[in-house]
């Protein structure tokens, strides 16, 4: 019995030894962080999630790229939920012109829904990871567990957008530089790109590789010739700037791998979507991931978790915000 206890609590403070060296328990995301302050979270995301899909299919890639531009600015902190009466809080930046409304309604509803059985226990920004999470399971992805425990943060500004964001037309060192700003590799980055299987893109992000594609004002070569023509079609020059098409012109409402087979037959719709086949150094995982939807789904399950723990704010950091849209 004696030597028993003595070999627990020796093993406890080995234990201890090894979170403090680690700095695990301080400052980290566990999974299961609200199994006893709000066991219901998951279960309650998933049901407002499911409604509101069920009344709009843009749920899906809104939510899915407003946790994205949510975790590279600031961090994953639900900075961009915030609504500032001046139009200069994160989503009104430029870059997030197109943020879909939806996105934002998904993670107030599931808020709203959370506060009704917890109040002023989970953050936002866990709220739209559980959320994204969900609208990629709903529409064919794979099924992850996500780490919790962030905090909501307390800066938004459009200010600091700028530069955080990557731009359709960046080569593969400009992708692969902003990625690895927020600790996430070239592998992590073609794996994430795969979100592009999903949502819609507005005409003006891609007119340039259709009508004045340098030097001589032509198509870009890396283009399918009758895919640059359907885009024409539905993207002319001087089109009404509102006028949004599928990224995906095969599968565009199921979350799959054929984004990968649209590189390699060149219907790629950006050109840092396409880039990613035409570079020498990415084109092996790219022709993995055409070839093996389970290796998609496995490196875009690792990449989306890693995602989530940018910049994120733990402990007494930040503040539970009770309405997703404004500071406490
Ligand atoms: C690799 C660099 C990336 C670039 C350059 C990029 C750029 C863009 C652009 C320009 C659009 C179209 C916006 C519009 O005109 O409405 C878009 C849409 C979208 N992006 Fe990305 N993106 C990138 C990575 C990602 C990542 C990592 C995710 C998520 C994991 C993501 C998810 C989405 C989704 C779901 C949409 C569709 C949104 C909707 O239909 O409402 N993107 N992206
Ligand atoms: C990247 O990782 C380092 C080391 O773990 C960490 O200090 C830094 O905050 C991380 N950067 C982001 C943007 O999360
Ligand atoms: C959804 C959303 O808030 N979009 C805003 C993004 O930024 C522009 C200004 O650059 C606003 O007009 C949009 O309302």
């Amino acid at each position: 019995m004696v030597a028993v206890a003595w070999r627990r609590s020796l093993l406890y403070w080995l234990m201890m030894v090894v979170v403090v060296l680690t700095g695990k328990g301080k400052g980290q995301l566990v999974q299961n962080f609200y199994a006893s302050t709000c066991p219901m979270v998951e279960a309650v995301v998933k049901q407002a999630v499911t409604t509101k899909f069920s009344q709009t299919f843009t749920t899906i890639p809104a939510t899915l790229r407003l946790f994205f531009h949510d975790c590279f600015v600031e961090g994953c902190d639900a900075s961009v939920m915030i609504a500032s009466p001046n139009g200069d809080a994160e989503k009104d930046a430029q870059d997030n012109l197109s943020l879909a409304g939806d996105g934002f309604d998904t993670v107030i509803k599931a808020k709203q829904a959370v506060e009704s059985v917890c109040p002023g226990v989970v953050s936002c920004a866990d709220v739209l990871t559980i959320a994204t999470r969900d609208v990629v399971g709903l529409v064919g992805g794979p099924l992850y567990n996500v780490e919790l425990g962030r905090r909501d943060g307390l800066i938004s500004q459009a200010s600091r957008v700028a530069g955080n964001l990557p731009e359709p037309f960046f080569n593969l060192n400009q992708l692969n530089t902003m990625f690895a700003r927020h600790n996430l590799t070239e592998l992590d980055m073609i794996a994430l790109s795969g979100a592009h299987t999903l949502g819609f893109s507005h005409c003006n992000r891609f007119a340039n590789r259709l009508y004045s594609f340098s030097p001589a004002a032509a198509v870009d070569p890396s283009l399918d010739p009758t895919y640059a023509q359907q885009l024409m079609d539905a993207c002319p020059q001087n089109v009404d700037p509102s006028i949004a098409i599928n990224m995906d012109p095969e599968t565009p409402t199921t979350f799959d791998n054929v984004y990968y087979r649209n590189l390699l037959a060149g219907k790629g719709l950006f050109t840092s979507d396409q880039v990613l086949f035409t570079d020498s150094s990415s084109q092996p995982t790219v022709n993995d991931f055409a070839n093996k939807p389970q290796d998609f789904n496995a490196a875009f399950i690792t990449a989306m978790r890693k995602l989530g723990q940018t910049g994120v704010k733990t402990g007494n950091q930040g503040e539970i915000r009770t309405d997703c849209t404004t500071f406490n």
